[in-house]
């Protein structure tokens, strides 16, 4: 295990005791798995254009095809990635304490594939496709009619499941990640630069209610003057070596 992470006895104690964990993540716990972070520069066909711009429903109307075609690329990175060590130590931490909430940003779906469950994913899934006019999810549909492809209910673009800059997010799924923020012990933000809104208030819901608050990240964010720890490092190496520090490293058996 690498000698420069050792976490602060405050840290380990408070995760050993804890009822309630809840950990926040964004495009950084996904890095790793070699999946380009949100704000990356963009590469390719999109590297003169910025994401906010292209995540929004007037670039949608404005130019459908180049922006359904921006997701088909994530969507082709998305899928020959695989979860990463962070991924599965977030799967563990939920494993060794009482109470536990995964909030992620990310739409990648990274963290079920790792086998997270109950994931709130505050920003949707890019693997999930909807009608852009009715709003309701569509599994199956005709690919010869152009791009986007049409709705097979109403002849409407079809779109990817996720928020988009100026959109809402799901029913219920913020009052959920609101409603773990405020009943957290240990709350860790990880791998976002939290600066995208509501996501990045719930570090400072959970530091008003009591909580630790941590940020692992290896750059520095808004976030880092107002937590209570910055654990400089890569999620991927930052997760594990944290388990292992405050649970030892055998695997808990689950059991059934
Ligand atoms: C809404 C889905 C209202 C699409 C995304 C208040 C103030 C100011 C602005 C606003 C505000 N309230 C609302 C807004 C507007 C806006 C907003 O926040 N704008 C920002 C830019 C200022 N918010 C919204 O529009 C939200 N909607 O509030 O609507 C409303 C209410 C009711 C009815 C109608 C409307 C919707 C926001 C959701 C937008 N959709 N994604 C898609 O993915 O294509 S957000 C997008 O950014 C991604 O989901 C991403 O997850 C998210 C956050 O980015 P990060 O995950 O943090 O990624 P990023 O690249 O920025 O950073 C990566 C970090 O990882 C870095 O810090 C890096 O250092 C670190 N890192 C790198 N490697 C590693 C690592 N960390 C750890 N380990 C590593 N190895």
């Amino acid at each position: 295990m690498d000698a420069e992470l050792e976490f602060p006895k405050q840290l380990i104690d408070a995760l050993r005791s804890a009822q309630q964990v809840v950990v926040l993540t964004g495009a950084g716990v996904s890095k790793e798995s070699g999946i380009p972070t949100f704000r990356e520069a963009q590469t390719g066909l999109w590297a003169n254009y910025n994401p906010e711009d292209l995540a929004t429903p007037e670039a949608f109307q404005r130019d459908p095809k180049l922006v359904w075609e921006w997701y088909t690329w994530r969507r082709g990175l998305v899928s020959e990635a695989s979860p990463n060590p962070g991924h599965y130590a977030i799967v563990e931490i939920a494993r060794r304490v009482p109470g536990f909430s995964l909030i992620t940003q990310n739409v990648d779906g990274l963290h079920q594939r790792a086998g997270s469950d109950a994931v709130l994913e505050l920003h949707g899934n890019i693997m999930r496709t909807k009608c852009f006019e009715e709003n309701v999810l569509v599994e199956s549909w005709q690919d010869n009619e152009g791009i986007p492809p049409k709705c097979p209910r109403c002849g409407g673009f079809l779109r990817p499941d996720v928020v988009w800059f100026g959109e809402g997010l799901p029913e219920g799924v913020l009052d959920q990640a609101v409603e773990a923020a405020v009943g957290a012990d240990v709350f860790l933000s990880v791998g976002t630069s939290s600066v995208v809104q509501p996501a990045a208030s719930l570090p400072l819901y959970a530091r008003q209610a009591g909580a630790l608050v941590v940020e692992i990240n290896p750059e520095s964010t808004p976030l880092s003057q107002l937590a209570e720890m910055v654990i400089p490092h890569p999620s991927g190496e930052a997760l594990p070596a944290l388990v292992q520090q405050v649970w030892g490293s055998e695997k808990k058996r689950s059991y059934q």
